[in-house]
């Protein structure tokens, strides 16, 4: 039997006590995920049960019980709070997908202060902006990712510690850094958990915004609430599972469904930091005999690309669910994984504001191929009108995703910028910025995003943020970034770019640019395309319009072009 039984008595008697209950919290209770994540478990009866299998490159592996991560999550609260981190302040983690990574969050959700993880691959440009914004005290890195750090740390004005994982061998450790290696620290016992409440921030994730700098994503650890019952129904996580997430934790997944709700669940989970390729994947989940596997939809198709051959070369029958999220998955996708292994992905939608999963496809519900599935129970949701925001009622018709605040995982803040946050409400509804039509069974079928955003490979990448990096090459005098269609990636990003006078389109200065932006920004958010034009086309108004040259990348109708600059 599926863990949410039906789905329709679960959605017609839904309140979040069901969730509180099995958690033991009563409204007023101090609530620490972290604790929640470890110590409770062990509480349980759990201690020596496994918590983390990890597999890196060349072989390497390590394991911990829910004992190992009670005992260093709290030497990891412990050192921080010896250096003078205290509830609230920012500790950012910026590390490959290692143990370090996932016991440090923990740890630092047990002082009280605020995770703030960010993606390893980021270059300077892009760590700077969320570090400044984020008034960042502290923050966890490796050896290989120094380099970035120290080129920005003087304009870090907040930042008080450095902390190296991996000892840095030969290179001295310089101003604000320290080293800390957890598995060879002495192990605390006893760690006083910061009393934290509900409402007492615990994650900022960054998120890119259509216009502006990245957002800073604040959430709480009451948020434990909707990601504990969420991943209990949604990915049916049971005693026995052994679980994979191949998110990163730099971003939101990584975090809600690859360290806390499994944990919270006592469940035993795999990470590696390995790459990808088919046979590593495939290997990976006979080795651990893998039984829920949460991916995305990139990842699948890079599976489907690889062939159907290749997985004849593997055991693959622990898996008994599979789930997806980040971006629209094909129903290709899932008719060709219940053709291969026998079981459909189960398609979720949420963002990293929602904080857990909102619309998706349960066990044992009928599975549309294609469609994102029913809201979660008690979340309440709709289409509504671009303009009026009232609900649309006639099914099929296309509008925006609405939902009703007030599931326990959902932002409190863009971290200093209400005037932001606040213009994602209206009409008491929290619009999350993606079309979508509902059908007359009450499937969600989604349709598009609602701004200029791009979802590569499941990450958004700010038009935005890319052109403003690209104006800082010196070749370029004007730049417009939009998404061109990709098989793998669903969209990948495409520069039109004016050079300044002097300057010529050549092979040489398209790789340039290219490399210059995966330096600055990331690998997600360098070009893969690069389309030199004399001029961009603008409204009257002097906007880049965007929207025109997208259209042309996917052979759409370029519509109405009325506000187009004469030439
Ligand atoms: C969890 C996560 C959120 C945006 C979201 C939407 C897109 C997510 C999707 C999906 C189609 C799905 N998205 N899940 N689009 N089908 N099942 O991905 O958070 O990084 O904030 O991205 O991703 O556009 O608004 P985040």
């Amino acid at each position: 039997m599926h863990n949410i039984g039906s789905y329709d008595e679960r959605a017609k008697n839904f309140s979040w006590d069901i969730s509180e209950k099995e958690l033991g919290y009563q409204p007023g209770d101090n609530i620490n995920i972290g604790w929640y994540c470890t110590d409770r478990i062990c509480d349980m009866g759990k201690a020596e049960k496994t918590a983390l299998i990890w597999e890196g490159l060349g072989g390497k592996h390590k394991q911990y019980t829910y004992n190992d991560l009670r005992l260093l999550s709290n030497t990891i609260a412990g050192f921080l709070t010896s250096l003078g981190i205290v509830a609230e302040d920012r500790v950012c983690i910026f590390l490959d997908r290692i143990p370090e990574l996932y016991i440090g969050f923990v740890g630092i959700l047990k002082t009280g202060a605020i995770a703030q993880p960010l993606f390893s691959a980021f270059g300077e440009e892009s760590l700077i902006v969320r570090l400044e914004n984020a008034e960042t005290k502290a923050i966890i890195t490796q050896k290989k990712h120094l380099g970035k750090v120290r080129k920005i740390v003087d304009k870090l004005p907040y930042l008080k510690h450095i902390i190296v994982v991996d000892d840095p061998g030969k290179a001295p450790l310089q101003q604000l850094e320290i080293a800390f290696d957890m598995d060879n620290a002495e192990r605390l016992e006893h760690y006083e958990v910061y009393p934290t409440k509900a409402e007492s921030p615990s994650v900022l994730h960054y998120t890119s915004g259509t216009t502006g700098m990245p957002k800073g994503v604040k959430h709480v650890h009451y948020s434990l609430i909707s990601q504990y019952l969420t991943a209990k129904w949604v990915l049916d996580l049971k005693e026995n599972d052994i679980y994979w997430c191949t998110a990163d934790p730099g971003w939101v997944t990584g975090t809600s469904y690859g360290i806390i709700s499994p944990w919270a669940l006592g469940v035993t989970q795999c990470v590696n930091d390995i790459g990808f390729s088919a046979d590593a994947w495939y290997s990976f989940i006979e080795k651990h005999r893998i039984s829920v596997w949460y991916s995305a939809p990139t990842a699948i198709r890079s599976l489907m690309k690889a062939g159907d051959e290749v997985i004849k070369k593997y055991d693959l029958s622990s898996l008994r669910h599979l789930a997806s999220v980040g971006e629209p998955l094909n129903a290709e996708a899932v008719i060709w994984s219940d053709k291969v292994f026998g079981l459909k992905f189960h398609d979720s939608y949420w963002q990293t504001e929602t904080g857990s999963i909102m619309i998706s496809n349960y066990p044992g519900m009928p599975i549309k191929a294609g469609s994102m599935g029913k809201p979660f129970p008690g979340v309440v949701s709709a289409v509504v009108d671009p303009e009026s925001y009232e609900e649309i009622n006639d099914t099929g018709k296309i509008g925006l995703i609405a939902f009703r605040p007030g599931w326990p995982a959902m932002m409190r803040m863009y971290w200093n910028n209400e005037q932001v946050y606040k213009a994602k409400f209206n009409n008491g509804w929290y619009i999350p910025g993606d079309r979508a039509y509902i059908d007359p069974e009450g499937y969600f079928w989604f349709v598009g995003r609602d701004d200029d955003i791009i979802n590569t490979g499941g990450h958004l990448v700010s038009p935005f943020e890319v052109e403003s990096a690209l104006l800082e090459h010196p070749a370029v005098a004007e730049s417009a970034v939009v998404s061109k269609p990709d098989f793998v990636n669903m969209e990948v990003v495409k520069a039109f770019v004016c050079l300044k006078p002097g300057y010529e389109a050549t092979p040489e200065l398209n790789l340039e640019i290219m490399n210059f932006i995966r330096k600055k920004l990331s690998p997600l958010a360098m070009p893969q395309d690069i389309e030199y034009i004399p001029n961009l086309p603008k409204t009257r108004s002097g906007k880049i319009m965007r929207r025109m040259l997208k259209a042309q990348e996917w052979g759409e109708e370029i519509g109405d072009t009325s506000t187009l600059e004469d030439d």
